[in-house]
């Protein structure tokens, strides 16, 4: 089985990556690509049609030279804010989510997404939910996130442009199909 013998190599290599991109701290921060640049575009939370879950989703798009991830995030909806990831129609948790350099982490429906949980109270259309994203690298983000109604896509306000689609390959198989699928 040669694919077992690259394996190590490959870990070895992906160890060497890691440790060159961690130990920076001499460096100068801001350097020309040296840094990821997070912007949040399209944010926005569906009214629930489950009282006690909301999905949410936004744009995180990543201009700089360096990748980040989405490591936690919190609101003042619930103290339970989950990531979650969507695999064959079944979504899990997850506890990262990848913002590769030059590129976005879509979070959409169907795909990606935001889960509050155990909401105390289910948050209705015209409300605006505070939405604290930490990166790995990049300082946290606050966005501000307006519920819209229940069917709302995000797509409508959207000026063209939203043809990439990428990133969804490479996950694993398992999924623990049979939670619910509200978002
Ligand atoms: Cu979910």
């Amino acid at each position: 089985m040669t694919g077992a013998r690259r394996l190590p190599w490959a870990l070895v290599l992906a160890g060497a990556l890691l440790a060159g991109c961690g130990g920076g701290d001499g460096d100068d921060v801001g350097g020309e690509g040296g840094a990821p640049e997070l912007s949040v575009t399209g944010a926005y939370l569906p009214e629930p049609v489950n009282p006690e879950v909301a999905g949410g989703f936004l744009t995180v798009r990543n201009a700089g030279g360096a990748d980040d991830a989405l490591v936690s995030v919190s609101s003042d909806l619930t103290g339970s804010v989950e990531m979650h990831e969507t695999v064959d129609n079944a979504m899990r948790r997850v506890e990262e989510l990848p913002i590769p350099a030059g590129g976005t982490l879509a979070l959409e429906r169907g795909g990606s997404h935001l889960m509050f949980v155990d909401l105390a109270e289910p948050p209705v259309e015209g409300d605006v939910v505070t939405v604290e994203l930490r990166f790995e690298v990049s300082e946290p983000l606050t966005v501000e996130v307006p519920v819209e109604s229940a069917t709302h896509t995000g797509g409508e306000n959207d000026h063209g442009d939203h043809g990439d689609h990428e990133g969804h390959e490479g996950h694993g198989e398992d999924g623990e199909a049979g939670e619910e699928n509200s978002p």
